[in-house]
């Protein structure tokens, strides 16, 4: 178990899942943590990590930094998706190892699997045949990192784990159309809609392809869960088990926000990955599942949503 004082750096504590590991630390009362703002340090400069890790000495790292983003990000600027990423996880796990950091935790995502892989997906399935062209660029940084603890765990013995969450969202996350994932783009769509009183919502694609979607929070307690009680190599995905069509996910998130809206598909758009669901049976018999059910996770997100916009209607 991760001892109360230890010190423990988030690095990427502003984003989606950098800020829910930080209210998780914080609420299961952990009082050394630290984190570091991109001005403060450029997660993509080995010298400069370096330095953070020998000035701070993190004991525990959770390492859930990246340049992330929806499928329009991916097609669109798959060389910084690539590049920024690489060079994170390279950096970060260096400085660690350097200074004897006692475990890492590594985030990665559900995209290292191939686009045909059987669903459920298990964590056998990575690198079994090609990827999904949307988001190849990032799974294959992401599938670096995976290698990188693999590789710094074989060479110098470093407790380096990984996880491997599904479609993430909740408080934190970016609501911004050119560059958010899927369930943030449609709250805010139907939000808009809802306030300039149209009945139109445009949805991206055929609206056929399933995604499973994680809250954040429970994402967060997953991390704390395995920093305490995996040791293991092989990566864990993280997961509900449980998936909906894109048109089933505009459908619930319509009635939390605009009941009385209409869909409109723009086929012109890509659908990306057919399906992308978890075997969640690792995790489980490690000891850990979801508690979040997607409805209440819509209606919780909107909430913050509205707070933090300062719209309320
Ligand atoms: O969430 P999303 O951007 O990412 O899109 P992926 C999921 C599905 O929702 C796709 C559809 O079929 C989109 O076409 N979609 C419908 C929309 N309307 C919208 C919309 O307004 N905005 C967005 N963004 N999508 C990402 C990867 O793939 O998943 C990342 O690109 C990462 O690398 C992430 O792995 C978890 O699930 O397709």
């Amino acid at each position: 178990m991760v001892p109360q004082d230890a010190r423990i750096f988030v690095a990427g504590h502003r984003g989606l899942v950098g800020s829910a590991i930080v209210r998780r630390l914080e609420s299961a009362g952990y009082t050394n943590l630290q984190v570091a703002t991109r001005e403060q340090l450029d997660l993509r400069d080995q010298a400069a990590v370096n330095y953070w890790f020998r000035d701070h000495r993190p004991e525990y790292v959770y390492l859930v930094a990246g340049t992330v983003g929806g499928i329009l990000a991916n097609s669109t600027r798959p060389a910084e998706f690539l590049y920024d990423n690489l060079m994170i996880h390279g950096t970060v796990v260096e400085a660690a190892r350097q200074i004897g950091t006692t475990k890492l935790l590594y985030l990665g995502s559900s995209c290292i699997y191939p686009r045909e892989a059987p669903q459920p997906m298990t964590e056998e399935a990575l690198l079994t045949s090609p990827l999904e062209p949307t988001n190849e660029p990032y799974a294959i940084a992401k599938i670096a990192g995976i290698k990188l603890c693999s590789a710094y765990r074989r060479q110098y013995g470093c407790n380096f784990i990984s996880a491997m969450p599904t479609n993430l969202y909740g408080p934190g996350d970016n609501f911004d159309l050119d560059s958010s994932h899927v369930l943030p783009a449609l709250m805010r769509k139907f939000h808009e809609a809802k306030l300039s009183g149209q009945s139109d919502v445009t949805i991206w694609g055929t609206g056929s392809p399933r995604r499973e979607f994680l809250h954040v929070d429970d994402l967060a307690d997953a991390c704390v869960f395995l920093m305490d009680h995996y040791d293991g190599e092989q990566h864990v995905n993280v997961g509900t088990g449980v998936d909906v069509t894109i048109k089933e996910l505009a459908e619930m998130v319509g009635q939390v926000v605009h009941p009385n809206s209409r869909l409109v598909f723009d086929t012109t758009k890509p659908d990306g990955s057919p399906r992308k669901l978890l075997d969640v049976n690792k995790l489980a018999g490690i000891g850990w599942t979801a508690s979040t059910g997607l409805a209440d996770g819509i209606r919780s997100t909107y909430e913050w949503f509205l707070a933090q916009h300062s719209v309320r209607s």
